[in-house]
């Protein structure tokens, strides 16, 4: 296997949980690789940069890919549900760090005793790298666990790996998914803490992901599976080129450095191409001016806000699939759809 830039995937509380377990289960399927990390697959460019998120145990037919993650949370109920579900036999037992009783929506509840413990697992993980470009995060702004031990955790990685990025997929609360008042304080402390300890944050928010169930997919009553589904599409896609051989944005560095003009303004908002109904797939027909024009329609971001109150800084689209380019047929085993991240300004 060529050299990956390995990323080390650190999820907590009940969202990152979530998240990432729908997460983990594309990742598997884009890599041709099955529910226990064997690969499965037939097309040597999906495994070839499988490195960048797995680590490869075993060799030849017996390989086996382990995903390079840490699962965290203060209460046991999801981890168990983790461990105990499709993906169980998937993950190192000795990462999943969990306390019984949880934070209960208290964002200082912090539990600094777990974190190193926590740490340790991290530099286990990060050890036998050969070159690690980074972090990435997942968590919700709005609990106690993912919002307040999550931003802990990053101040604390930072300190340690101050040269590695540190990226982060944060869940922004909204009152149509749940409706617990300390969320928009949980948030803010939370932002606050990102917008010195991150380097990329891509922003997801729970109210565009309602609405998008709702409105474009037809979902009567949306639940987090639902919800996780279409995040797991968008992560998938941001990393589409840290993941497959590619040009441009090769690692969270590159990214970055093209996307970020002050390092503080790193709040990113992803949006996704064609989002519809699955019943009319059918007479669903995409070609690339179309998919550019629903790319920036606000419709399909993913942050419940209006693009046209605000000023594009920076944006970059990612194609992936049967889109007609030099090579086309490369891309061809990956599901076909878009992503653009964008960051806006907006005037008061
Ligand atoms: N999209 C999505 N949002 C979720 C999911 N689970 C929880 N949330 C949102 O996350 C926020 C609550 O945070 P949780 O992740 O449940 O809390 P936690 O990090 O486990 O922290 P405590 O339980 O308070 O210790 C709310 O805004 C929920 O709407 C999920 O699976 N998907
Ligand atoms: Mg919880």
């Amino acid at each position: 296997m060529p050299l990956s830039r390995e990323i080390i995937n650190v999820q907590t509380g009940q969202a990152g949980n979530q998240v990432g377990e729908s997460f983990w289960e594309m990742l598997l399927a884009e890599h041709g690789l099955d529910k226990s990390g064997a690969y499965v697959g037939s097309n040597p460019q999906q495994i070839e940069r499988a490195g960048v998120y797995f680590t490869e145990i075993g060799s030849g037919a017996a390989a086996k890919y382990v995903p390079r993650s840490v699962q965290v949370d203060l209460e046991a109920g999801v981890c168990n549900r983790l461990r105990s579900g499709a993906l169980g036999g998937l993950f190192r037992p000795d990462t999943f760090l969990n306390a019984e009783v949880g934070a209960g929506n208290n964002w200082a509840k912090g539990c600094a005793e777990l974190v190193d413990s926590i740490l340790d697992v991290v530099r286990q993980q990060a050890e036998p790298c050969d070159a690690l470009q980074g972090f990435q995060l997942l968590h919700s702004l709005g609990g106690g666990t993912g919002a307040g031990l999550g931003s802990l955790l990053l101040s604390k990685l930072r300190e340690e790996y101050p040269d590695r990025m540190m990226a982060t997929f944060s869940i922004l609360p909204s009152p149509k998914v749940s409706e617990t008042v300390v969320e928009p304080y949980n948030a803010l402390l939370s932002l606050h803490q990102l917008v010195d300890h991150s380097d990329l944050t891509f922003c997801i928010d729970n109210e565009a992901l309602y609405d998008i169930a709702m409105r474009t997919l037809k979902v009567q009553a949306p639940s987090f599976t639902d919800l996780n589904g279409i995040i797991a599409r968008v992560m998938c896609g941001v990393s589409t080129s840290l993941r497959f051989p590619g040009q441009l944005n090769g690692d969270l560095r590159k990214l970055g450095m093209n996307l970020i003009p002050f390092p503080r303004l790193h709040f990113l908002m992803p949006s996704y191409a064609p989002l519809y109904d699955p019943k009319a797939q059918a007479f669903q027909k995409s070609s690339v001016p179309e998919l550019v024009q629903q790319m920036f329609d606000r419709r399909n971001l993913l942050v419940a806000c209006d693009p046209r109150y605000g000023r594009y800084l920076t944006a970059a689209t990612i194609f992936r699939g049967d889109i007609s380019s030099n090579d086309a047929d490369v891309r061809s085993y990956l599901q076909t759809f878009t992503v653009t991240l964008q960051l806006m300004l907006y005037r008061p």
